[in-house]
C-alpha cells in the first residue's frame, strides 16, 4: 500500500492519532480460518503453551468427547507446569509473596463457573468446574472458594515455587509496577474448543498480573471480560491486561459482533481497536497489551491483538497442532 493510501487508511481507522505519536498502524491482513464452514472438531488456545494444552484437549475430541471436558483438561497442563510462570503453580506472586489465581470454564449452554483470589490449589480450573457443576452459583472467591475446594477433596500445597521466590526478591528491591508487555507475566492460558456436535466451551486460567496487589482480581475469571461462550455464535478469550480487559466486557464484545455477521478474527481486530480507542492517553497505554482468540460455531477461528508479540496454537485434524502469529494493531 502507498504511503498517502496508508495515511488514509489510518485516519480512516482513528489512526491520525497513532501516527501523531509516532505509532505505526498496521494493515489487518486476516489470518485464521475464514471459509464458510471451518474444521470440527477444533481447539486454540493462547501462546506457546497452547501447544501441549491443545494436545491434551486433543486427546478427548478426538475421540468425539465434549468441548468442556477438553477445555478443562487442557489447560491443566499449563496449570501444573512449574515452568510457566504465569498460570497456577509455579505462578509468579503478589507484591507480598502470595500466590492467587484466577480461572472461570464456560460451555455452549450458559453454563460457568469461575474462582477468583484462590491460594494454595494447584488446578483452579476444576474448582471452577465444580463451582458449575454442584453449586447454584457461578463464581467463588478467596477464602470461600478455597472452602468449597476443601470440602470437594482438594489439596493444599504451596504454590510459590523457589524460582518465582527468587524472583519476587529481586523484584522487592525495586518495587515497581508496570506489567511488561508479552513476557512472562502476561500469558494466561485461555482455550476454546468445539466438538464434533458443534458445542463451544471455553476455559481460561492464570495467576494473573505478577506484583499485583492484594487481592486483586484479573478478567480472567469473570465471565464476559476473559472469557465468553454462547453457544449460539460462538465464543472468545482474552490475554493481556485484565483491568483493560473487564473496562471493556472484552470477550462478550468479541461475540457479540460475531453475533452480527463478524468473523472471529473481524470480531477480534473491532474489540482490540475499541480498547485501543479507551485507552490512549490513559497512564497504562504504554505498556498495554491485549490479545483476543475467537471461534465461531462453524468452526471459524482467529485472533488479533495491540501489540506485536501475541500468538496462539491451533489444533485441527487436517494441519495438526501448530502456532499462529497474531495480526496486531501497531508497532511503535
Ligand atoms: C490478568 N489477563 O490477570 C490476566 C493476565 C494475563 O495474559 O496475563 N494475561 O490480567
Amino acid at each position: 500500500m502507498s504511503g498517502r493510501r496508508n495515511f488514509i487508511k489510518m485516519a480512516l481507522m482513528g489512526g491520525a492519532a497513532i501516527a501523531s505519536q509516532g505509532l505505526k498502524a498496521r494493515t489487518a491482513k486476516a489470518n485464521g480460518f475464514k471459509g464458510k464452514s471451518g474444521n470440527k472438531p477444533l481447539v486454540i488456545s493462547t501462546w506457546n503453551h497452547g501447544i501441549p494444552a491443545n494436545a491434551e484437549a486433543w486427546k478427548i475430541l478426538s475421540k468425539g468427547g465434549k468441548s468442556i471436558d477438553a477445555v478443562e483438561k487442557g489447560v491443566m497442563i499449563p496449570e501444573g507446569d512449574p515452568e510457566i510462570r504465569s498460570v497456577g503453580y509455579g505462578g509468579y506472586p503478589d507484591r507480598d509473596g502470595n500466590v492467587t489465581l484466577d480461572a472461570s470454564i464456560m460451555d455452549y449452554n450458559m453454563d460457568t463457573g469461575a474462582v477468583c483470589f484462590l491460594q494454595g490449589i494447584k488446578h483452579p480450573i476444576n474448582v471452577a468446574r465444580l463451582v458449575m457443576d454442584k453449586t447454584p452459583h457461578v463464581m467463588l472467591s478467596g477464602e470461600g472458594a478455597l472452602q468449597f475446594a476443601l470440602e470437594q477433596g482438594f489439596k493444599t500445597e504451596n504454590l510459590l515455587t523457589e524460582k518465582s521466590r527468587k524472583d519476587w526478591e529481586e523484584w522487592k528491591k525495586k518495587s515497581d509496577y508496570k506489567p511488561v508487555i508479552n513476557i512472562e507475566n502476561h500469558d494466561t492460558i485461555g482455550m476454546l474448543a468445539i466438538d464434533k456436535e458443534g458445542r463451544v466451551a471455553g476455559a481460561c486460567t492464570t495467576s494473573g498480573a505478577s506484583w499485583k496487589m492484594y487481592g486483586r482480581v484479573g478478567d480472567s475469571p469473570i465471565v464476559g471480560a476473559g472469557l465468553f461462550v454462547d453457544g449460539e455464535v460462538g465464543g472468545a478469550t482474552a490475554t493481556g491486561l485484565g483491568e483493560a480487559v473487564i473496562r471493556t466486557a472484552g470477550s462478550a464484545i468479541v461475540v457479540e459482533l460475531m453475533r452480527n455477521g463478524l468473523s472471529p478474527f473481524d470480531a477480534c481486530k473491532e474489540a482490540t481497536h475499541r480498547i485501543y480507542k479507551q485507552h490512549k492517553g490513559r497512564p497504562e497505554f504504554d505498556y498495554l497489551q491485549v490479545g483476543f482468540i475467537a471461534i465461531n460455531k462453524h468452526g471459524e477461528y482467529g485472533g488479533y491483538s495491540l501489540r506485536k508479540g501475541f500468538n496462539y496454537a491451533v489444533y485441527d485434524e487436517k494441519a495438526g497442532n501448530r502456532m499462529e502469529d497474531a495480526v496486531y494493531y501497531y508497532e511503535e
